[in-house]
Parts: structure tokens; sequence; C-alpha cells
């Protein structure tokens, strides 16, 4: 059994747990990780989180708790509350949702009533399941209309969103939130845009950068602010930091958004994952991060180029951001045939809906691939071109089957990355 050295309380207390961690460690030291929602954090947001302030009750918010012993607690909290506000330059933050889909839930929470009308992009145009989808419960409670991407072909628009679409809708529709972003959208999110439909039919415009907080936090995309009322992220992305989330907003929106968190939704704050928070917003806070975050995009771009070139049909023709949504349709592989089997060759995709696939979203027509892993591990665009090799090598091997060209492409990914240490995990 492989045990990893880097956790020995963990290995002489549970053996068993302590090798499935080694496992993952090898697994994501050797492979290619291209989910664009994942990420390697560092060593010091690794340690925040494996902290004793998992042990502490909190419920409130500083200097106003409903527990004693908050002395040190309510100094991290506001640490963290403190670094958020100044990196997204918001008026207020609340770091304590437990993840995203909670963070949004909370928005609802504050400004609507069950029945109300949201808006939000649909979720197989790129939105997410907690902009008023069907299957959430902010489609069941909530009456959800939907916004997708212009039909066209990319060089004539397509995968673009529509704002007289989008306009339109809000103004039949009234809805009380208007929600923009989403989990699988690679071009700049126009903020102004939506900000002025929104005003418009007196909506609340809340702006969703889970996947581009890094990004904005580094500059490398536009900021949600001055334009939104209320920003939701998790913090595990682009943004690097633990598995949490943050709801960012104006100082007129901050009661009805705090007292949703808590005592709406939730009871106390995860104080260990605060923690690590505050430390990966320090980090973000840093030039070495602006240089990260413009690298990330920097890799995205010069990987969609590549890949164009290798023939592959890419939703709006390319990428602004971290993210490449590609349809594998004129490939002739589904794009779960080809995820498993990229998977097979040690990198790590998601399989994906693009606008308007006639399959089914559990077989769906494209793979959403990113750059933010990679860019953490310092591949650069030098790399891109064999990043984009080994993808057409895969994608063609899972078309033929051809399970040797996968088993070949698995050892080639790990003999580059052996190269490129992974942050946060132990090396060899
Ligand atoms: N699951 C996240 C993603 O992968 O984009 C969104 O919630």
């Amino acid at each position: 059994m492989t045990v990893s050295l880097s956790h020995p309380a963990l290995s002489a207390e549970d053996p068993e747990l302590a090798a499935l961690v080694a496992a993952e460690e090898q697994l994501q030291a050797d492979t290619l990780r291209m989910i664009p929602s994942e990420n390697y954090v560092s060593q010091a947001v690794l340690e925040a989180t494996g902290t004793v302030l998992t042990n502490k009750y909190s419920e409130g918010y500083p200097g106003r708790r409903y527990y004693e012993g908050q002395q040190n607690i309510d100094r991290v909290e506001t640490l963290a509350v403190d670094r958020a506000k100044a990196v997204f330059g918001a008026e207020h933050a609340n770091v304590q949702p437990y993840s995203g889909s909670p963070a949004n839930l909370a928005v609802y929470l504050a400004f609507a009533e069950p029945g109300d009308t949201v808006m939000g992009m649909a979720l197989p145009m790129g939105g997410h399941l907690t902009h008023g989808w069907g299957v959430s419960a902010t489609g069941t409670w909530f009456r959800g209309v939907q916004y997708g991407v212009r039909p066209a072909t990319a060089s004539e628009g397509g995968g673009l969103v529509d704002f007289d679409e989008v306009r339109e809708l809000a103004r039949k529709e009234r809805p009380k939130i208007i929600f923009c972003g989403g989990t699988a959208v690679p071009r700049t999110i126009d903020f102004a845009a939506f900000a002025e439909i929104a005003r418009e039919v007196d909506a609340v415009l809340v702006a969703d950068i889970a996947h581009i907080a890094g990004l904005i936090a580094g500059g490398a995309h536009p900021s949600p602010f001055p334009h939104a009322d209320v920003v939701a992220t998790t913090t595990h992305k682009t943004l690097r930091g633990p598995r949490g989330a943050m709801l960012l907003s104006r100082e007129s929106h901050a009661k009805p958004l705090d007292k949703a968190v808590f005592p709406g939704l939730q009871g106390g704050p995860h104080n260990h994952t605060t923690a690590a928070i505050a430390v990966a917003l320090h980090e973000a806070a840093q030039p070495s991060f602006r240089h990260y975050a413009h690298a990330v995009v920097a890799n995205a771009k010069a990987l969609a180029g590549a890949l164009l070139e290798h023939g592959f049909d890419l939703v709006s023709g390319g990428t602004d951001n971290h993210l490449i949504l590609m349809d594998l349709t004129t490939k002739e592989v589904p794009g779960k045939v080809a995820a498993k089997a990229l998977d097979r060759a040690g990198i790590v995709v998601n399989y994906n809906t693009v606008p308007y696939d006639p399959r089914k979203p559990f077989d769906p027509s494209g793979i959403r691939i990113g750059t933010p892993s990679l860019t953490s591990r310092g591949l650069g665009a030098e790399h891109m071109p064999l990043v984009a090799h080994w993808i057409d090598r895969g994608v063609t091997a899972a078309r033929a089957g051809d399970e040797d060209a996968l088993t070949a492409i698995r050892a080639e990914v790990a003999d580059l990355m052996s190269a490129y240490p992974a942050p946060g995990l132990p090396t060899a």
C-alpha cells in the first residue's frame, strides 16, 4: 500500500484513508488537470484548511456571535472580509457561504419570494443550475426564465449572449433577480450591458463570477463592480482558495444578504475554510497573482488557437478567459466517450453540453477544458501546441478505440508533468 509520508498521523491512524489520499496526490501530480473549475491550492492554503480553527463554533458575525471564545475567530473572519473587499473593490463581503450553490440560494432568500420570477442563462447554454434551472430548487421554488446565446456559427457571432434577447425577455417577464455568468462561458461577460437591462426592469443584478474570480482579482477580466448589485463567487476555482464561497455587494444590499446566509440558511461558519480564504486572498493581492491570471488567459488563447489548427470546433470560436468549450460533433465522437478516453490518457476534462445540443446532458456533444491548473504548475503558451496535439490524438484514439495510443499519451503527459511540481503536493 502506498502511504504518503506527508501525513504521518493520518497514515498511522487510518492507513486505508491515507492510501487513498496518497493515490489522489499521485493522480494530481501525473495528469494534465484541465477541468476549468479546478486548480491546485498553495501549501499555505492547505495548511490553513487543516488547522484547529475547525474545532470552533461561531454562529453570527464578528462582534455579534452566539458563542463565546471568539477572540481569534473574529479576527480571522475580519481579515478575510477586509481582504475580499480590497481585492474585489467591494463595499461589503460575506465569506461564510459553504459553497457556490448555498451562496446563490442566499441571494434568492434575500431579494425574492417563492414563486417570483428570476432570470439567468440556461444551463445547456453555459449557465448554472442555481440560476433558475428547472431541476434545481431555484427553478422549482422560483419561476426561472432563461436566456441563451446566439445559434449562428462562431464567425457570425454564434455562442455569444444576444443582449436584444435578454432585454426583450427581461421587459416581458420582469424578473426580480437577473443572473449573469455561468459554468461554460468562454467569453468576457459584459457586466455593464446586463446592468443597463437590470436597471430598466428594476431587477437585482447578480454577477456569478465563480469561474473568473481569480482572473478579475488578477486584472485579466473586467470587474463586475460598479455594475452588479451583488457578486457571488466560489473561492476554489481560478481564485485558488479552499472550497468555499463569498457574497460581495454594495453596502445597500449587505443586510439582507448577511441575514440570508445566517440565520437564514446556515449555522456555524467553517472557520478553517474562512482562514484559508483569507490566505488565498492575501496571495491574490500579490503581483505574482496578476502574472498568474494573465498567464491563464494567454495559455487558453494559445491552446484555442492550436485546437483550431487541428480542426476542432470551439463554441464562440475561441476564448477570452480560462475556458474552452469544444463541440466534437464534426469529429464524430460523443463528448462522454472523448472525456473518458482522455481521462485514460491522463488528460482530465469533463463532458459538457454545447449550446443547442441535440444530445442529452448525460451524453452530450462537447467537452469543457481550461488552463487554471496547468498554469499553476508553470506550463506556458509554448506548451499549448503539445497539449492540443495530445487532445487531438486522444480524441482520434477515442473514435478508433485505440487503447494503446491512450496509454502512450498518458506516459508522455506524466513525463512532462514530472518536470512541473504541483503546488501543495509532496515532492518525491
Ligand atoms: N461544478 C462547477 C463547475 O464545474 O463549473 C459549477 O458549479
